[in-house]
């Protein structure tokens, strides 16, 4: 290593895993980046797109000062002037027409940054607006939802105890390409050869044979969409086959009965066609799930974005509970976060739960879950007028021209708005609508401690990386530019004191602390933003006795603090009003009467699912260099008699046809697909005039949502059903 090398860890910001990466820097430039071997949570482990960060740290792309639209032209401006043109536009829309006229949406990489995810409230807060949409709503929502409704908190999630468990059910996720999500288990495909090593099994429910399935001791086909069938089958059957093994959890569970009358019309013999798999296969399961020694059911994606998302996290849950592995070591457990988790602050065991539907949108009468609006009633909040129409609109890291169904439509009514702002890194599908953008810092320019993902981690542990280059100059942080965002919004002008705003907002957060308060501003004298935040809650948080937790320990330790271990967390993480978990919240039990009307519902000849890549990230990671290489990504997985009879062959260009809608992709003939279902990445479509995203329109790919239908949503969470959906496919010279 020569003089000017410096050696640098780093968290990776692109996904849940939450890997420690070392990076070597030389003369102002990335040189190497590797896993962080010593990383108490990660061990080493990478994937291709932490490698990609030093692609993306020097995208020329990637933008770096705001740019504003004059004449339908971008043209880049000063920080200064970006702010002035937004002081100038924004307040006169939320004078003329209300503060709902301003609608806020947030996107993924939100959950990634600190300083977006701390500071996005204060600038929701500041609109006062009802009109507040996120990538949630595209995704995680009944996760949250279901948890809201059983342990009264959004984000009290169990995940499975992968260390030690030794049966686990995966249903509609593939953690080996994904990397795990509401599940922060980085090294997914190592955790799972070491649970096989020690004669442990994991079994997978996908209607593709995904690369974890591929490691799995099982897989098993299923209809899209049917999973709700199963997991009332394996639940009816395991209600049936004796009483519900509560354990020590007996007296802390409310709802048992109801649930048993629920089940009853869904013996495995019933759901089975449904589902595609035969009666014997789900009473085995639960047999096995019944009598593992330590098991857990895990579901994601494919099994939150379809038609009965809600449902499903439900029943997966319930399956845990009664099979006796919930909240015990091996099972499924809630892990304890350093900071910033509401099921450790509070009063232990009591709560105030949550509440949903204290409004509705405005159109389609969808209602509030989580503060949140669906994103798929976007559009039309913007086109119908009206009282509360969105007539300006400020985006927060999120594409949702592609990530969103029917992104023509949002397209068009984006055009629409009277004015539009994006925090984005680059002018894309969605920003290019914008009149301003502002962009953030590099990744490597932030520093960086995950707030969600510790609350989701298969351990607990507390990481903290420090930036690894100086900002650029001029470039403010993403809390900054949130609060200024803020402060215009509440009329304080885009001159405001960032710094005295940012202390008034410390200020109020300390006096929640009560006597705590003093010690605490002592102790934080000299930070200020995120790191402020960051030194509070570590300081006030579960660790802070045992271990001495504050962010200069976390500081000291670049390889991260581990805590341990997921411990069992009932009756303390509870958050219910009556201190229970509820087995069978009413809503849900409500909302099975839509799956009942549907349990004889024929099979479409043709259905599409999505799938994620490694070297791919929803719409964002398609220019840089390092992932857009190799084979062709975005294609149409088709099984082989299904392509025999649609007259497709491998290579082929095929059009995809939902309703009105078609788009067109290469067909890849696969055995790996259950025969009638066909499967297409998402977050492609980057052939829309006006992005400056030049790797990724080399090849643009088809937009899988271009097909979907805005107002199909689960009822119960606004979730957007993006799998399981009809489609007809033929040859494109047709
Ligand atoms: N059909 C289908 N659709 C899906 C899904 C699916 O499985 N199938 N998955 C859904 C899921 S799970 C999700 S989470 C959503 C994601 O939906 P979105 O969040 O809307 O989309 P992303 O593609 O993650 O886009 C992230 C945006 O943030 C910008 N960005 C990246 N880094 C930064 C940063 O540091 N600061 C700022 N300010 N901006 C940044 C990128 O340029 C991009 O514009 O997509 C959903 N859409
Ligand atoms: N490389 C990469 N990693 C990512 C992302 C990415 O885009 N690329 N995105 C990140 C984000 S935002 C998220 S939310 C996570 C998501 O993480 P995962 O949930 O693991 O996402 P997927 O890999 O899409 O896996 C979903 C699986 O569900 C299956 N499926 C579809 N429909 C059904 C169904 O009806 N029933 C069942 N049982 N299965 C079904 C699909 O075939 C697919 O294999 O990944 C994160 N990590
Ligand atoms: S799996 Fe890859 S993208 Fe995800 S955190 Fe780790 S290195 Fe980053
Ligand atoms: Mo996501």
């Amino acid at each position: 290593m020569t003089d000017t090398t410096t050696l640098h860890h780093r968290i990776c910001p692109l996904c849940e895993a939450c890997c420690g990466l070392e990076i070597k820097v030389r003369n102002q430039q990335v040189i190497s980046i590797r896993g962080h071997e010593a990383d108490v949570f990660s061990a080493g482990y990478i994937c291709p797109k932490g490698v990609a960060l030093k692609d993306l740290h020097e995208d020329p792309d990637r933008l770096r000062t705001p740019l504003i639209k004059r004449n339908g032209q971008f043209e880049t401006a000063t920080w200064d002037e970006a702010f002035a043109e937004i002081e100038r536009r924004l307040p006169p829309v939320q004078a003329a027409h209300g503060r709902n006229a301003v609608g806020l949406v947030a996107g993924n990489p939100t959950a990634h940054k600190i300083g977006l995810l701390l500071y996005l409230p204060r600038l929701l807060k500041a609109l006062g607006t009802r009109n507040f949409f996120s990538a949630a709503t595209l995704d995680q929502i009944p996760r949250h939802l279901v948890s809201g409704l059983m342990y009264g908190g959004w984000m009290s999630v169990p995940v499975p105890d992968i260390a030690r468990t030794q049966w686990l059910l995966v249903l509609g996720a593939n953690p080996v390409a994904s990397n795990g999500s509401m599940w922060t288990v980085p090294d997914f495909r190592g955790k799972a050869k070491a649970l096989q090593a020690r004669g442990g099994k994991l079994i997978v429910i996908d209607p593709r044979r995904t690369e974890t399935a591929a490691l799995a001791d099982e897989h098993h086909f299923i209809r899209p969409g049917a999973d709700v069938y199963l997991l009332l089958g394996m639940l009816h059957h395991l209600l049936a086959r004796g009483p519900a093994r509560l354990g020590r959890l007996e007296p802390l569970v409310v709802g048992l009965e109801a649930l048993r009358e629920a089940v009853q019309p869904y013996a495995p013999a019933v759901v089975a066609p449904r589902c595609g798999i035969d009666a014997v296969t789900i009473e085995r399961l639960a047999d096995e799930l019944a009598t593992a020694p330590a098991a857990a059911v895990y579901g994601r994606i494919g099994v939150n974005t379809q038609d009965y998302g809600s449902l499903c996290a439900w029943l997966i849950d319930v399956l845990n509970i009664v099979s006796g592995h919930f909240d015990t070591p091996g099972g499924t457990l809630f892990p304890k976060a350093a900071g910033f988790a509401s099921n450790t602050t509070g009063t232990p065991g009591q709560g105030r739960g949550v509440t949903t539907g204290r409004f509705a949108s405005r159109v389609a009468g969808a209602p509030e879950v989580m503060g949140e609006i669906p994103i798929t009633c976007l559009a039309e909040e913007i086109e119908t007028p009206g009282p509360g129409q969105v007539r300006a609109l400020i985006t927060v890291a999120t594409n949702p021209v592609l990530s969103a169904p029917n992104g023509e439509r949002l397209s068009r009514a984006l055009q629409e708005l009277d004015f539009m702002v994006s925090l984005d890194i680059y002018l894309n599908e969605t920003s290019r609508h914008a009149d301003v953008i502002l962009p953030g810092p590099s990744p490597l320019e932030d520093l960086h401690f995950d707030v969600p993902f510790p609350q989701l981690s298969w351990r607990n542990h507390a990481r903290y990386s420090a930036p690894v280059f100086e900002r650029a100059r001029g470039q403010p942080a993403e809390w900054q530019t949130l609060l200024r965002l803020a402060a215009i919004a509440q009329g304080q002008g885009a001159g405001v004191d960032v710094q005295a705003l940012d202390d008034a907002l410390f200020a109020e957060e300390l006096r929640k602390l009560g006597d705590a308060a003093p010690a605490i501003q002592q102790a934080t004298q000299g930070l200020s933003g995120p790191a402020r935040l960051l030194d509070m809650a570590l300081r006030t948080g579960p660790y802070a006795a045992s271990h001495g937790l504050s962010l200069a320990r976390v500081q000291a330790a670049p390889a991260g603090v581990d805590l341990g271990p997921l411990q069992p967390r009932l009756p303390e993480l509870l958050r219910t009003p009556d201190g229970r978990v509820h087995l069978a919240p009413t809503p849900l039990l409500t909302d099975l009467a839509r799956a009942h009307a549907a349990l004889q519902a024929p099979a479409d000849p043709l259905v599409i699912i999505g799938r994620r890549d490694v070297r791919s990230n929803n719409s964002w990671m398609h220019n840089l260099p390092v992932l857009a290489k190799g084979p062709e990504r975005c294609t149409a997985l088709l099984h082989p008699d299904d392509a025999q009879r649609l007259g497709l062959s491998n290579g082929q260009i095929a059009r995809i046809r939902h309703g009105e809608r078609s788009i067109t992709a290469p067909v890849e003939v696969s055995a790996a697909m259950m025969p009638g279902v066909v499967s297409l990445p998402h977050g492609w479509g980057h052939d829309l005039p006006g992005s400056r995203l030049q790797v990724a329109a080399e090849r643009p790919g088809a937009n899988l949502n271009a097909l979907f239908t805005e107002s199909r949503r689960d009822p119960l969470s606004g979730n957007a059903v993006l799998s399981g959906v009809a489609v007809e496919m033929e040859p494109l010279s047709l």
